[in-house]
């Protein structure tokens, strides 16, 4: 196997954001600039002898492209296998399975998540580690340093492989083998649910709509829930992937999935249950008949209902959240009598707490929830979660929801976000607001007193790493809070996120629209940021 050392000269913007780097596929394209940043990995590792790393993406656009490039720069940086998923594919979730599950070195996935795809689109690349997890902040942060004064990379002279099908090609010490990417997967999954519950519950007459939207998760969808759980086929939309997701952009949110929250809310002929997945297959949106869960809710009703399904019926050891999610889990956490966890963004901070067995569950506000059963978030997980709870059940999702907030009280929760907006506007609403930390608390706005505000910093329980500036808090004496962060996933100028939350004990009032109930919190966060006139925007892009 001939290797070859190519010369390089180093991009500077090749730092990884909330989960990997993500860029225009435009910016990939450019002559060495993804095998910059894969060499940079790779110079961060020490690679022992025997080791195997795992391949894979979404489908979307560059995906074989990358793939091919990857395999043979695996090849010549001593890696002696590599595992790639048929056709390219491999769902975030189902990667960190199968790098815990062959014990391997740990996996490169290549995706950009929830963004949009094709020549125009995004595409990115994401490291994890051998426990499954994405790499943390001091390993991203090493690669994006050395990222930055790359001059070589080397790439083996091998041809390509033909990725749709299935077996292993030996080139002298290298192995490359292509692997289905579903069925280990779906074998956890009827490990971790009751799936004789659950056909049950579909042959019942119980209808669900599940939508792929045109990402990764068809497949796995098609295995678990046509074949496994015999659905009928009217109960997938969306399901074969396609390289620019059908045009779409793959986020299970309420605008971004609209087709399927048209179905959900059509009236009396509705679906029971309607969920959508991600890019990546991590996310996941869970609504019922003309019902949104919000999934700070979703990942308090999993965690209160755990012990009703059979991967968690021995009990739950922890639960952990990412600051700007609300606080409804931790209300069940008191009520459990076990550990709460608060974290900053990024799935990458549940993972040592999970190692530690400090934590079963975890969730994040923006649509991602899992359990320690993978070192990821998990769509397909939540989605099936749900199905096995509404099988035991056997009520509806909002009678579901809402006796949850009777027994609890209700977290109000919603995200609005403002995307693609100039970054030095987007810099300017924080910075303004930092300007006022010293003279908030004790304010009064419209009858809510400012009891505290910072910026919120972690100090990782286990290994004691430090992140900083993880997001402004703003917390108020009753108990609600709003929160302003810049996005780490988009790819163009800066997405503000303006996160509120408000406590409602009052079962009489649970019944308000978020939007009406959050309407003073709203009204006080435009206030004190001065969003619309910093950045010229007057409704947020998304509304969550
Ligand atoms: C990624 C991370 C998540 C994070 C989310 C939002 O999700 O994996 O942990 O919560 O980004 O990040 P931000 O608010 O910085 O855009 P995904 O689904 O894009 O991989």
């Amino acid at each position: 196997m001939k290797i070859n050392q190519v010369s390089t000269a180093s991009f500077l913007d090749q730092k990884p954001g909330t989960s990997g780097l993500r860029k225009k596929v435009t910016v990939f394209q450019q002559a060495h600039y993804l095998e910059n940043f894969v060499q940079s990995i790779f110079d961060s590792l020490t690679i022992p002898a025997g080791a195997i790393l795992v391949l894979g993406g979404d489908g979307r656009y560059y995906n074989s492209v990358a793939i091919q490039t990857i395999i043979k720069m695996a090849a010549a940086n001593g890696f002696a296998k590599v595992m790639v998923g048929q056709g390219g594919i491999l769902s975030t979730p189902a990667a960190s399975h199968v790098i815990r599950l062959y014990k391997t070195f740990g996996g490169l996935i290549l995706s950009a998540s929830h963004n949009p795809g094709g020549k125009d689109g995004d595409f990115g690349i994401k490291y994890n580690v051998s426990n499954g997890s994405p790499a943390s902040e001091t390993i991203t942060e090493a690669v994006f340093a050395l990222s930055k004064k790359i001059t070589t990379y080397k790439i083996a002279d091998l041809p390509d492989v033909d990725l749709n099908v299935l077996g292993e090609t030996q080139f002298d010490e290298f192995n490359v083998s292509v692997f289905n990417p579903v069925m280990d997967y779906a074998d956890l999954m009827a490990t971790l649910f009751d799936f004789e519950a659950i056909k049950s519950l579909l042959a019942s007459g119980f209808k669900m709509k599940f939508d792929g939207m045109h990402a990764v998760t068809g497949p796995y969808a098609k295995e678990i829930f046509l074949n496994r759980l015999q659905a009928s086929a009217d109960a997938l939309m969306n399901c074969d992937p396609s390289e620019d997701f059908g045009g779409g952009h793959p986020d299970p949110n309420l605008t971004y999935a609209e087709d399927l929250v048209k179905i959900m809310y059509a009236g009396a002929q509705s679906p029971d249950f309607g969920a959508a997945s991600d890019g990546d297959g991590d996310r996941n949106m869970i609504l019922g008949k003309g019902f949104f869960v919000t999934p700070s809710d979703s990942l308090a009703l999993i965690a209160a209902n755990a012990k009703l399904v059979q991967g968690y019926e021995g009990g739950i050891a922890g639960v952990a959240r990412s600051m700007p999610t609300s606080g409804a889990v931790d209300r069940v956490a008191e009520q459990l009598g076990i550990p709460c966890f608060e974290t900053p963004t990024g799935w990458k901070f549940f993972g040592n707490l999970m190692d530690a067995g400090k934590v079963t569950i975890c969730g994040e506000e923006s649509f991602g929830t899992s359990s320690s059963h993978v070192r990821e978030k998990d769509g397909l997980w939540a989605v099936l979660f749900w199905l096995n709870i509404l099988a035991i059940k056997r009520q509806s999702v909002d009678q579901i929801v809402k006796r949850h907030w009777v027994q609890f009280g209700r977290n109000v929760y919603s995200r609005h976000d403002y995307e693609a907006i100039p970054n030095d506007a987007a810099n300017s609403v924080i910075a303004h607001i930092h300007s006022r930390f010293a003279t908030l608390p004790n304010q009064v706005f419209g009858g809510h007193i400012v009891k505290s505000c910072d910026d919120f910093s972690y100090t990782d329980p286990i290994d004691g790493s430090e992140s900083t500036k993880q997001g402004i808090r703003i917390l108020f004496t009753d108990g609600s809070r709003i929160v302003f962060r810049l996005s780490g996933t988009g790819t163009e100028g800066a997405t503000l996120r303006v996160y509120l939350e408000a406590f409602e004990p009052d079962s009489a009032n649970h019944h308000l629209d978020a939007q009406v109930a959050l309407s003073v919190m709203i009204e006080i966060a435009l206030q004190i940021s001065e969003l619309k006139a910093r950045t010229g925007r007057n409704t947020p892009t998304v509304i969550t």
